[in-house]
């Protein structure tokens, strides 16, 4: 999954795509590059960082979906179900919901209507104070807790179970070691039997694993790195920024299971 913010403010790529036009190439040559399918983003999740409102997300996202409809696997990453619908309306195929159904009660029947793909990712707490000392007794089995109780609210409003992946949500209310911990431990995310989505695409975690104690982001090569654990661990879906060197790193993986 490639990803594409156009958002002015996100931690990696935020200001490059906010023109529809560089936006839509950025998607098609991810695409080219190998992706399955491209994640848009309106609205910037990363820790500290303040909501918009759903006129400015449509503002931001929709000139993008109108550039990509029918030609791109799209899926939307947003919270709001007038921005999951509108997206949908435009040909997106997967709601990528940071808040697992919570933020909007409206959410869950929007993609039910659509028989929409849904991704339902944990995170503690909510963007603006997420990693504010995040605290918990077993962070993995707190987060495959959730996930279950995500995955049983989708299906009781509708979503079918085999449109649903599930995701740990790296960076979301954690600290380096809950997420070291919930890689290490993968397979009891696995054992909910839905595919895993994992980000870890230059997420600050890895930064601060290679020695940054105040890293905002991190490099390609531990992107890289821990994409590749992931992968071998048991991910399905993996979000990412860099599509060609993901792609490549996959294949050599695979050549040499
Ligand atoms: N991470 C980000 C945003 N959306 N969605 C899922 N399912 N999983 C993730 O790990 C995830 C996500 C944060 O990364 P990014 O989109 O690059 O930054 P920002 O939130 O600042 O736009």
């Amino acid at each position: 999954m490639g990803v594409v913010n156009v958002t002015p403010d996100s931690f990696s790529d935020g200001g490059i795509h906010l023109d529809p036009d560089t936006a839509a190439a950025s998607a098609r040559r991810m695409i080219d590059e190998g992706a399955a399918i491209v994640d848009i983003g309106g609205e910037s999740t990363r820790p500290g960082s303040e909501s918009i409102s759903a006129e400015e997300e449509l503002r931001r996202v929709v000139p993008v979906l109108e550039r990509l409809q029918g030609e791109v696997a799209l899926s939307i990453d947003t919270a709001k179900s007038e921005v999951a619908r509108r997206s949908l309306e435009l040909g997106a195929v997967l709601v990528n919901d940071v808040t697992a159904l919570r933020a909007d009660p409206a959410l869950a029947e929007v993609a039910a209507e659509h028989d929409a793909y849904v991704c339902l990712m944990h995170m503690r707490g909510e963007p603006r104070t997420m990693q504010v000392d995040p605290r918990y007794d077993d962070v993995v089995s707190e987060v495959a807790a959730f996930l279950e109780e995500r995955l049983a609210f989708a299906v009781a409003h509708g979503v079918r179970e085999d449109r649903i992946c599930l995701d740990p949500g790296i960076g979301f209310g954690k600290t380096v070691e809950h997420n070291v911990e919930l890689l290490r431990r993968f397979e009891v995310l696995l054992a909910l039997g839905r595919p895993v989505l994992v980000g870890l695409s230059r997420k600050s975690t890895l930064g601060k694993l290679i020695g940054d104690p105040n890293a905002k982001t991190g490099p390609l090569s531990a992107s890289l790195a821990a994409a590749v654990a992931a992968y071998e661990r048991g991910a399905t879906i993996l979000r990412v920024h860099d599509v060609r060197e993901h792609v490549e790193a996959l294949a050599v993986v695979r050549a040499l299971a």
